[in-house]
């Protein structure tokens, strides 16, 4: 690996990600139904219908996995908290167990030196809720509320920083018009309204955690660089709804307070009555942003009805994913996101990784591919920071191969092997190598 610690501004972070439902093992410590149980258990929707059910055992092997991350030599963790283990029904009784477990979690971090960045929601709904309309029903800004403020109540003394909600594209677009996550949706009223609703529940969660006297909170963006297939201008079209669509929504309702026209001219008959008046409680201000970035997309149009679009295979490298590896769109966002919406505030890179079809050989696992990867996209970080743009921090997603969502275990995005048979925790080439970066 080429990068060093020592080209980055002093003080700027490098830390790893990960989420609840994909490493902890949902079965156990009293955790409630979620909406990913019933997705996964639906045949058709994941590869084996594999789930979270033990995952990467994380619940009771996580002093292992934080010493990991302290041996690497990172300086924070990203790790989120599961609203269905601390409650169970998504209202009403907290789980005793959940919030004890996330006590511990977070001195566990602090005895290792490791600053705790938290994420309320990473994409597990408490199935409770999804039964009363989940992301469609505006009454869950309410409960995310109320969510928050359990949790905090028992962690959020101890937090380095917070964001609301992991990749609001994510939680409204991917599963409520493309159908591909849980709930598994597939209609734009549902996901106009859930798109909302995302940020309205992303701003009750600050107001609440500002209440509570919690610093350092911040909104965490997944962005993928939008480019014409060629040269016309029904492709540009199609790029600029596929870019507002994908990034410009959600940026702009945060920061801008506003939608962008190209994405109302289709939702707009479709958005609860009354978004424009939520726009103060979805711009309640915060101290940083965060980008989470992996690729770019070819855009062309294509018949039918709004928003007339289709991804077209590009020529760049691949990963496991079929995503092109493309370092410089990681530069462009951040220059872009500085630009036209944060201005000075921090900047935080709080995923960034691949995917790559790792195998054990004698004991070690080499993942070239992703070294490459990692140290491509550093570069454009540090570039951007020495042009300076406020970046003040990476995260590489992840810190251990783990559940991938509808791709199931297949996917293997992690600095470290684990095997889902014996659950043994084997560090790549890749993690030697940022460990020794990190300490260059
Ligand atoms: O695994 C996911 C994560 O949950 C959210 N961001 C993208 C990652 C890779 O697909």
């Amino acid at each position: 690996m080429q990068f060093a610690r020592s080209a980055f501004p002093d003080g700027f972070l490098f830390g790893a990600s990960t989420s609840s439902y994909q490493i902890e093992g949902h079965s156990f410590g009293g955790a409630g139904l979620t909406h990913w149980d019933t997705f996964a258990a639906t045949a058709g929707n994941v590869v084996r219908a594999e789930h979270g059910a033990i995952a990467c055992d994380h619940y009771h092997r996580y002093e292992e996995d934080l010493d990991l991350l302290a041996a690497a030599g990172f300086d924070a963790y990203r790790f989120s908290t599961s609203w269905a283990r601390v409650l169970p029904e998504g209202r009403g009784t907290p789980n005793p167990e959940g919030l004890d477990f996330y006590d511990r979690l977070t001195d566990a971090m602090l005895e290792r030196g490791l600053k705790p960045c938290c994420t309320l929601y990473h994409w597990e709904l408490p199935a409770g809720l999804n039964d009363l309309g989940g992301w469609r029903n505006r009454d869950i800004a309410e409960w995310f509320a109320d969510y928050t403020e359990i949790i905090m109540g028992r962690i959020g003394d101890r937090m380095f920083s917070v964001a609301p909600i992991n990749e609001p594209w994510c939680v409204s677009w991917l599963a409520h018009f493309l159908g591909l996550q849980a709930p598994g949706i597939r209609d734009i009223r549902a996901a106009a309204r859930a798109m909302h609703h995302v940020l309205l529940a992303h701003g009750r969660a600050i107001e609440v955690m500002r209440s509570l006297g919690i610093g350092n909170l911040g909104g965490v963006f997944n962005l993928e660089w939008a480019e014409p297939a060629d040269d016309s201008d029904e492709a540009r079209a199609a790029a600029a709804r596929y870019d507002g669509i994908y990034n410009r929504f959600f940026l702009g309702g945060v920061f801008k307070g506003a939608y962008p026209d190209v994405v109302l001219e289709g939702l707009e008959p479709h958005l609860p009555a009354g978004w424009q008046d939520d726009f103060a409680t979805i711009q309640a201000p915060l101290d940083w942003c965060g980008l989470n970035y992996y690729t770019r997309k070819l855009l062309t149009p294509s018949e039918g009805p709004w928003p007339g679009l289709d991804e077209v295979e590009g020529p760049l490298p691949k990963t496991q994913m079929e995503w092109e590896i493309y370092p410089e769109g990681l530069a462009k966002f951040l220059r872009r996101t500085a630009a036209e919406y944060t201005g000075d505030l921090p900047l935080y890179i709080t995923e960034n990784g691949m995917a790559s079809a790792d195998r054990v050989t004698e004991g070690a696992v080499d993942d070239p591919d992703r070294i490459a990867y990692l140290d491509a996209h550093l570069e454009e970080v540090r570039k951007a920071a020495a042009d300076g743009v406020p970046v003040r921090g990476y995260f590489a997603w992840s810190l251990m191969d783990n559940y991938e969502w509808a791709r199931g275990y297949d996917m293997r995005f992690g600095l470290v092997h684990v095997d889902f048979e014996s659950l043994q925790r084997r560090p790549k080439a890749s993690y030697h190598a940022l460990k020794e970066a990190l300490a260059r």
